[in-house]
């Protein structure tokens, strides 16, 4: 399906995207909730979940032939995380072990140093990562935090890696403060479709999520955004979530696809598993709807099968978190993640972005 349009010079710049229309509106649904003729949006809601629908053979090989248009197939993109400023949120996200709201077990602290911080670096470096991600319980960041977050931000530099956080919400100054020390990604999740947004969160709407990407892509940060699956949502919603990232104006140049880690505390802990096949299928739509995104198969890996992940590599996932803990939560440790790398035959990936193909 021919919904984007590309250039044909160099081999390593990403495609160019040529939206249809600007499908953002005053509730920030994008044009995709129920509520909404969306037909005009670069992918009308019905048509993702009209690929959900497809067979899982037709799917998988359409997800296929997309991913090895724009990227190497056997190359995996490797980041780490670093929770610098861990639990004691303000914010009431059902599924977060770092909320404020649930006796969870998490012990809120302080900043890191930029010392400690190094540390880590230097250690996901010498493991083999390529990026280095730092993620903050806060609902957004003071003035005074981005200083602090500007020098940790300095070190992931000066150690060589790419530098990405997930630090809440950003105002536009906040931003440009962010790009000029060096931030490379930005992360800050959709997390779900619109119209489920309310019942996951209630001290934040989906709307004040699409300003900080508003204002992380104005200061020309690059943009990591995705969300959560296995909440408890339908297919539907699932392709809800889906629509909303690849109707963004840009589609995210990062797209982590959670699958939920069910936190004892959490409201949603009691939540019933997805289906393992749902979580490949969902893969591979992001893959199809934003073919020169880095899909990063992201939490959840610790209670997925091999052959789960194989599934989802073969769907177009080319990005993991790597490492033994998320952000408060395990990750399949480094030996594990290098025996299944090896099994497969995939390469850790070096901060390539998509490759252009000829129009
Ligand atoms: N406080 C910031 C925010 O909410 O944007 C940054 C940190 S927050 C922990 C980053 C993301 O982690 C969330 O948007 C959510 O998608 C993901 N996340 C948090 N808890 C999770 C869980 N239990 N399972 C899967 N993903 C989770
Ligand atoms: C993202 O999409 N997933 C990561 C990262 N971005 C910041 C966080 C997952 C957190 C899982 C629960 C935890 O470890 O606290
Ligand atoms: Fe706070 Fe982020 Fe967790 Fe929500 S997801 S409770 S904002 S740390």
């Amino acid at each position: 399906m021919s919904q984007y349009t590309t250039s044909s010079s160099s081999d390593v710049k990403p495609i160019q995207i040529v939206p249809k229309k600007s499908v953002l509106n005053s509730h920030g649904c994008g044009g995709d909730c129920t509520d909404h003729d969306d037909s005009q949006a670069r992918w009308p809601r019905a048509k993702v979940l009209d690929l959900f629908n497809l067979p899982f053979n037709d799917l998988m090989w359409q997800a296929q032939q997309v991913h090895r248009q724009h990227w190497d197939a056997n190359e995996i993109e490797h980041a780490t995380l670093l929770s610098v400023k861990t639990g004691g949120c303000p914010e009431d996200c059902g599924y977060c072990p770092q909320s404020a709201s649930y006796d969870t077990g998490v012990e809120a602290s302080k900043l890191m140093s930029p010392d400690e911080v190094r540390e880590a670096v230097i250690a996901a470096r010498d493991a083999g990562a390529s990026r280095f991600c730092m993620g903050a319980a806060w609902r957004a960041p003071k003035d005074r935090d981005i200083e602090k977050v500007a020098e940790l931000i300095g070190v992931i530099k000066q150690e060589g890696l790419e530098a990405c956080c997930t630090l809440g919400m950003l105002t536009d100054s906040q931003a440009v403060s962010l790009k000029d020390a060096g931030l490379d990604y930005y992360n800050h999740n959709l997390d779900t479709a619109p119209e489920l947004y309310g019942d996951i969160i209630s001290t934040r709407d989906m709307q004040d999520r699409l300003d900080t990407l508003s204002h992380v892509r104005s200061a020309n940060i690059k943009v990591c955004s995705g969300g959560i699956v296995g909440m408890g949502e339908t297919r539907a919603g699932r392709a809800g979530l889906i629509a909303q990232l690849a109707n963004l104006p840009t589609f995210p140049e990062s797209v982590p696809i959670n699958d939920l880690v069910r936190v004892p505390g959490t409201p949603l802990a009691d939540t019933p598993e997805l289906d393992p096949l749902e979580f490949v299928r969902t893969i591979a739509v992001a893959r199809i709807t934003m073919p020169t995104a880095r899909v990063r198969l992201s939490a959840g890996r610790q209670a997925m099968s091999d052959a789960v992940q194989a599934m989802c590599f073969l769907a177009g996932a080319n990005s993991i978190f790597y490492g033994d803990k998320l952000l408060t939560t395990g990750n399949p440790d480094v030996a594990r993640d290098h025996a299944l790398l090896a099994k497969l035959g995939l390469r850790s990936g070096k901060a390539v972005t998509a490759r252009v193909i000829a129009a």
